[in-house]
């Protein structure tokens, strides 16, 4: 039976080529960034122009498909997942890494069909490692299949984790507490690329058993959640039970031994939703 799908799939790899060349051109000039919701929330020119070259070329292909996107919505489109194909995109993921040169910057492209995620991909355009994953049809880096760690020993694991761009003490306070009990289990290390997108390839490719983050949004995970369940592993809520994609939590791991490990460690909060009125 021919893949519905996979015309989209091939044009959003087509699509974060283009969008990782500009990226990395862009290295090479002045850039010109600007705060969004705070003074550590960055966006530069760069953002905004490869969200429009995606947008367009979606618009042109597949006119009746609906859009997600981080700058859109920052300038004030709305947030909101509908039963209809919707590309959820972040052009620039790891802006903080792509501002100062930190050499992990991802394009993320997820793809939801009545509010299931159908395929994912997330260009690291630095490194030049193309993941792909397709519902049902396994998980790809550069071509090559990828597979979660076995791992199921959480004092033999690495884990991911970021600070995020939330800066209040009291989330402040509890992230670190977090991460505190985590590395004390003991584990082996805790890590962080500066990208959600790039996190949870970490995690498809076998490289860390877990990521987890409160404060994310809808198109730093979409993709990559993708990628990570082709892969093998699972996502969660920081909290145990099923991830919700607007809730701006997440936890992706190798399997659900480490998953529930890390949920009893995490001091969890709420942030506000993606899909918030
Ligand atoms: C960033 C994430 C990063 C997270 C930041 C932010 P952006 O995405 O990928 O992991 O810690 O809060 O959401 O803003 O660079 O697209």
């Amino acid at each position: 039976m021919p893949d519905l799908w996979q015309d989209a799939m091939d044009h959003a790899v087509t699509l974060a080529r283009k969008a990782g060349k500009i990226v990395r051109d862009a290295l090479q000039n002045d850039m010109k960034i600007m705060c969004k919701s705070s003074s550590v929330d960055l966006v530069t020119k760069t953002d905004q122009n490869v969200e429009q070259l995606i947008i367009t070329s979606v618009k042109e292909k597949f006119p009746e498909h609906s859009f997600i996107g981080e700058e859109s919505v920052a300038a004030g489109e709305p947030c909101v997942l509908t039963e209809n194909p919707t590309w959820i995109v972040d052009p620039v993921d790891g802006t903080t890494n792509f501002v100062h040169g930190y050499p992990f910057v991802a394009i993320s492209i997820g793809f939801a069909v009545n509010k299931t995620l159908e395929f994912g991909v997330v260009y690291s355009c630095i490194e030049d490692k193309m993941y792909t994953a397709r519902k049902g049809k396994g998980a790809f880096c550069n071509g090559q299949p990828l597979q979660v760690s076995d791992q199921k020993e959480i004092n033999q694991s690495i884990i991911a984790t970021e600070f995020g761009s939330n800066r209040d003490p009291d989330a402040v306070d509890k992230i670190f507490s977090s991460m505190r009990k985590i590395l004390c289990l003991p584990v082996h290390g805790i890590r962080g690329a500066g990208s959600a997108a790039i996190n949870m390839c970490l995690v498809a490719s076998g490289c860390v058993e877990a990521y987890y983050e409160i404060g994310i949004h809808c198109w730093d995970v979409a993709a990559g959640a993708v990628i990570v369940s082709e892969a093998g592993g699972v996502l969660m809520d920081v909290e145990g039970g099923p991830m919700d994609l607007m809730s701006r939590r997440v936890l992706a791991a190798n399997n659900n031994t480490i998953g529930e490990r890390i949920v009893n460690e995490i001091e969890a909060f709420s942030a506000d939703r993606d899909d918030a009125p």
